[in-house]
């Protein structure tokens, strides 16, 4: 339990809170009040360990991780900060003693959505890993004002509202007014000399303020408390009477809408690019104001700036923070007047970047125009950065242009910011080894080729107190029943359960937990689809974002295609299958939209089928977020895993299901490669091509969909469905962009650029497969605790331990706190 936790001050604690903000004693509290109530007393907690973990980290003079990131997908933080303070049965009783229920107190929280996916969710692991572990690090980003959308299905449509997770205001923030600062956007650079060198000066630029809040990071039983900090933009004079006076008024209206509009809203897109300008300037805002930051709190205790590199680093979370590398420049050059080669040491030491795709529309690439009449100076360094990297491209490779059009930073009209990250920093990783092999061999082949040295993997992982102690207390028990705590902080001690596995007993045990979790989740399922599912039914999971290449349209085209066997023989041996989807598309992907539409389409048809005795249903879990996912990855038999080979550059869901005893139904793709090395082919449900074949396809320009379809009757019957109104009778048309794209009958882009036909019969055998496991009991669950058992690799602590061994070079701070300060 946390040194600071006390039973009786904690109950005090949230008496007094309700009275004090409410004006209520704690009976008339309603489950918001008491969550808020709650959530202060909580943070009373915290407090003390945050402020002794940055004495500590400055008393050590530690240098420090800025993670930075357009992205922190973090979940609900009450149930999570109980656990790592570790005072869960103390806060129960004390809850349960007000007549509260910590469950339904939980469930009264936002679900702070300030992120996308995968990319966005791995931020949070990684800063719930690094406190844990006891590393001095900040996460940076942006304080959306509205974050993911909130997803309500209409009529089988997608609707999105806005996520107004504000709007009671948030008791975990702390508003750090006296760390703001400006940040500067357009205008024009003014050269000048002086002291016998160029200046520069931007000038006619329009400003705002950038306000920090940050959130505190707590970490599991060991006092350390890290900080996520998330910058707001405020106008920098309030709009004035005054202004107004001096003929500025336009000026002032115009600051004030800009500082409205930069955090409004978080860009909904997964893997995909929009280059919209107001994107730019997010990702300047953050970045210019985190930096700026992390320079000024590195001279309050230095005073060479040659050597900020020796205290800190800046991971750059994908390509969205580049722009950091010239703004530490601009830093460098302008304020402090080192020269271009000085300052350039700096920052190459100082910056390192993950990718975290290969999917060419998740490029971003800016038109010159719009990012130097937006970040006039910023430019101007790029420029140089490219001249220099150009020449340096032009010694190793005389004449050769095919080099430059592949490297150079500005190229084509374009700033391609995947080029500048590579250059600025030294480090380049990819997120599981087959994808960083990709990087390497594939789509970055002339970079690996020039700075091998730079290049480096680190598969993902997640956090095992989220995703098991938090997300599945019955297993999480039965698991320290078994071996004891250690797993907790130390997930690879998990394996000690693989003895286990063979035991009819644990077998027994195991199958009744995930029996309750299921009967969880149909509960879930009931209030919020209002479908009746039947818990003793294989639960076949596909839960992420709707994108094409993770291939939920070839899930439901095999619903499709087993519900078509079942009609024409009712009497099917099958064992019953409840197909589970959650997936939010970006609001302007209409394909990903109209997919999540078919699959309701196809739901309605099949659960309302009574000739099919309720063999199979289909159901759409509405608003796919964190706090649901816990519970549903808690519940999953089948996880599936499915994108099409070399596009899924590791998954991380995948992860989480495994931790939970599902077994892969899945690709040789991304992390799946590693979970089956781990768990072994034998525990797991492969199938499809591989990434080499993928890629060699498409270096003959993809395959013909159209032998499949004439060739194959079941995928025919299936595909024709799509367009004869079976699934949309009202508008048989409805699905036809699908079929096209499919088939290319009309669409410009390669037939079935996903391979769903091809990959097909594979997909389906190994559903076939999984029908048989199943049957079997005993097998079943001595697979599922093994992948239980063998999911050790996969906790985000290993991979914070290798970035920090390879890449960030941080020594682990421990913090001491005297009992009841
Ligand atoms: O698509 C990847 C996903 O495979 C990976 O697990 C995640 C975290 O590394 O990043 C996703 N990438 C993006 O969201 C955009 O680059």
């Amino acid at each position: 339990m946390s040194m600071g936790f006390d039973k009786e001050t904690f109950k005090k604690s949230v008496i007094y809170n309700v009275k004090n903000v409410f004006r209520k004693t704690i009976d008339e509290a309603t489950p918001e009040q008491a969550f808020q109530a709650v959530a202060y007393a909580v943070k009373d907690v915290i407090i003390d360990e945050w402020i002794a973990t940055h004495k500590e980290y400055e008393k050590q003079d530690a240098k420090t991780l800025y993670y930075l990131s357009m992205e922190f997908l973090m979940g609900r933080a009450l149930g999570n900060n109980i656990i790592n303070i570790m005072a869960l049965p103390e806060v129960k009783e004390v809850l349960d003693e007000l007549g509260f229920d910590l469950n339904a107190i939980e469930d009264q929280e936002p679900d702070p959505a300030l992120g996308n996916g995968g990319l966005g969710r791995l931020a949070a692991c990684f800063l719930d890993s690094l406190a844990t572990l006891g590393y001095p690090a900040y996460g940076c980003g942006i304080r959306y004002r509205y974050g993911m959308f909130k997803q309500k299905i209409e009529n089988g449509y997608q609707m999105e509202v806005p996520d107004d997770w504000l709007k009671n205001g948030y008791p975990f923030e702390v508003r750090r007014a006296e760390y703001a600062t400006e940040v500067k956007f357009g205008g024009y650079v003014r050269t000048v000399w002086e002291d016998g060198r160029e200046h520069f000066v931007q000038e006619g630029y329009q400003s705002v303020r950038a306000v920090p809040y940050d959130m505190p990071i707590v970490g599991y039983g060991n006092n350390v408390v890290n900080t996520l900090r998330i910058w707001d933009a405020e106008a920098i004079n309030t709009f004035s009477l005054d202004s107004f006076d001096k003929g500025d008024y336009q000026k002032a209206v115009e600051q004030e809408n800009l500082a409205k509009t930069i955090v409004e809203v978080l860009y909904p897109n997964d893997n995909h690019y929009a280059g919209k300008e107001l994107r730019l300037k997010q990702q300047y805002f953050f970045i210019s104001a985190s930096v700026q930051r992390a320079v000024k709190k590195y001279m309050e205790k230095h005073e060479d700036i040659h050597k900020f590199f020796e205290k800190t680093v800046f991971q750059l979370n994908d390509t969205h923070p580049t722009v950091a590398v010239p703004e530490l420049m601009r830093i460098l050059l302008d304020e402090f007047n080192l020269t271009w080669d000085e300052a350039w040491a700096v920052t190459t030491k100082t910056c390192a970047y993950t990718n975290h795709t290969i999917m060419s529309e998740a490029l971003e690439k800016w038109p010159i125009e719009l990012f130097s009449r937006l970040l006039p100076r910023i430019y101007q360094i790029v420029e140089e950065i490219n001249r220099r990297f150009v020449e340096q491209i032009q010694q190793m490779y005389p004449g050769n242009q095919d080099k430059i059009r592949k490297m150079a930073i500005i190229y084509d009209g374009q700033v391609r910011m995947a080029n500048l990250a590579i250059v600025g920093g030294f480090s380049v990783n990819g997120v599981a080894r087959l994808h960083t092999e990709i990087l390497k061999k594939e789509e970055l082949r002339d970079f690996y080729e020039m700075m091998p040295q730079k290049f480096n993997n680190k598969t993902n992982g997640i956090t095992q107190r989220r995703f098991l102690l938090h997300g599945n207390p019955l297993l999480a028990e039965w698991v320290t029943g078994k071996i004891g705590s250690e797993w907790i902080t130390n997930l690879p001690h998990i394996h000690r359960l693989a003895v286990y596995a063979d035991d009819p007993k644990c077998q027994q045990e195991f199958m009744d937990i995930k029996y309750q979790n299921k009967v969880r989740l149909a509960k879930y399922i009931k209030e919020h689809n209002g479908i009746d599912v039947d818990p003793r039914s294989i639960f076949d999971v596909q839960v992420k974002r709707l994108h094409e290449y993770k291939r939920q349209l070839m899930n439901i085209l095999h619903v499709i295609y087993l519900y078509n066997q079942l009609k024409d023989n009712p009497n099917l041996d099958m064992i019953p299958r409840t197909f589970i989807f959650g997936a939010k598309a970006a609001a302007g992907y209409k394909r990903a939209k109209l997919t999540i539409k078919l699959i309701n389409s196809v739901a309605d048809v099949i659960n309302n089928d009574k000739s099919i005795d309720g063999k199979i249903k289909v159901v759409f879990i509405e608003d796919y977020k964190v706090s649901n996912a816990e519970i549903i990855f808690a519940a999953a038999d089948v996880s599936e895993q499915i994108s099409t080979a070399s596009k899924e550059a590791s998954g991380t869901g995948n992860m989480k299901f495994m931790l939970n005893g599902a077994l892969t139904l899945g690709t040789m793709d991304g992390a799946n490669v590693e979970i089956v090395e781990e768990v072994g082919a034998e525990n797991a449900f492969i199938f499809g091509m591989t990434s080499d074949e993928v890629i060699g396809y498409e270096n003959k320009g993809g395959y013909n969909p159209m032998e499949i379809f004439n060739n194959n009757y079941q995928i025919r019957r299936v595909l024709m469905q799509l367009i004869n109104g079976y699934f949309a009778p009202q508008d048989p048309e409805l699905f036809r962009d699908i079929y096209n794209s499919l088939l290319n009958t009309q669409s410009s882009d390669r037939a079935d650029t996903y391979f769903i036909l091809k990959d097909f019969p594979s997909y389906a055998e190994a559903q076939q497969r999984i029908d048989q496991a199943y049957r079997n009991e005993t097998w079943w669950a001595k697979a599922a605790i093994l992948n239980v058992a063998c999911s050790g690799k996969f906790t985000s602590d290993r991979t914070i331990e290798e970035y920090v061994n390879d890449i960030w070079h941080l020594e682990k701070v421990k913090v001491e706190i005297e009992a009841n300060q």
